[in-house]
């Protein structure tokens, strides 16, 4: 059976857009030559010096381990050499990283990213993963601006995920729809292996760190409880699946149906995941595959950002789902109701 790889992929798919100028396609074909040297090293990880702590802390306050600053190295310099992206906002950074050299300082592209998401789950073998969304630069003379990057999501061009699990699989759209890509790393090609993912109608699988639970809004206390009713003729009593390992958690639900939830709390009232690089990305994909993300009351993709790290809570699964998560949060909590 003739295979697809992801280059033959992401330019048949820029021949259906006769006035695509081929930026987006190279782009697209960076991120995945940088996430084939990300899995290298990921995949060594429990043999190599690349185990443990750097010694520094991010801007997080997390500590960073060596694979952290490896993956958001290697995203880095592929696009600073692909030419197409001016500038990257990274969860590793505080600032932007705009590019002045020659080939990149006029790409027609940003990147936003968390070059490796869950990385505390490294040394226990736990699925990590790279998340990225690719928006069109707003500035549109001299070098990249903060601006260019507090875009709402609906403006995203493209975004992704790169899942370093039991294979590694990279998921992205650029609008019209989503495909995943398995590498093979006998030859190191990305081949298509998930055509047109689609989220079920429904599904029976809730995502949430209930550990939290005391600091939950009572909508998501009153959500847990109804995901937890025995009610088998709505598939409930759900089961309870929770990685800890953002793009883990997605993956699995795309596939199987289920929501993910990260939700604001008592103790902060915007969650933890970022905006940006987390929550847009995911929302992104989500919609395209025929579900929903918002914040409980807002459609994710409409969130118009006012810093580069800025988080919010996320509710993201089969639109059916996050709607009846919805339901109870704009019963039972609207004082979590966010001011944007
Ligand atoms: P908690 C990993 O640190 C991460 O950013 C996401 O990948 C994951 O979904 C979340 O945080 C887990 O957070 O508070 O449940 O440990």
């Amino acid at each position: 059976m003739k295979f697809k790889t992801l280059t033959e992929f992401i330019i048949e798919k820029q021949a259906e857009y006769p006035q695509a100028s081929g930026n987006l396609t190279r782009l697209l074909n960076d991120i995945g030559i940088a996430a084939k040297f990300v899995n290298r090293e990921v995949n060594r990880a429990g043999l190599g010096e690349v185990m443990g702590y750097v010694g520094e802390v991010n801007v997080q306050g997390e500590e960073q381990k060596k694979l952290d600053v490896y993956a958001n190295n290697q995203f880095i310099s592929a696009l600073r050499s692909g030419g197409e992206c001016c500038a990257i906002g990274s969860e590793e950074n505080e600032e932007i990283i705009i590019f002045d050299n020659e080939s990149s300082k006029y790409g027609k592209y940003v990147v936003a990213m968390d070059p490796l998401d869950g990385s505390s789950n490294i040394e226990s073998n736990v699925s990590i993963g790279t998340l990225f969304s690719i928006y069109l630069r707003r500035t549109v003379r001299g070098t990249a601006k903060m601006e260019d990057f507090l875009q709402p999501g609906r403006n995203l061009v493209a975004a992704g995920y790169v899942l370093y699990g039991s294979s590694t699989v990279l998921v992205y759209s650029t609008g019209n729809g989503v495909n995943g890509f398995t590498l093979d790393p006998s030859v190191g090609l990305f081949i298509l292996s998930h055509p047109d993912m689609k989220y079920p109608e429904t599904g029976n699988i809730y995502s949430i760190n209930e550990a939290s639970y005391n600091y939950f809004p009572e909508g998501v206390k009153q959500y847990i409880h109804y995901c937890q009713e025995d009610e088998p003729a709505t598939g409930r009593p759900y089961s309870t699946r929770y990685i800890g390992s953002m793009v883990a958690d997605i993956h699995r639900n795309l596939i199987r149906g289920g929501i993910f939830i990260y939700p604001g709390t008592t103790k902060s009232k915007t969650g933890k995941l970022r905006l940006l690089y987390e929550c847009n990305p995911v929302a992104f994909l989500a919609e395209q595959a025929g579900g929903k993300a918002s914040d409980g009351f807002k459609r994710i993709l409409d969130i118009e950002p006012t810093a580069l790290h800025q988080r919010a809570p996320i509710f993201v699964g089969p639109s059916a789902m996050v709607e009846k998560a919805e339901e109870f949060m704009q019963a039972h909590s609207p004082e979590f109701k966010p001011e944007h």
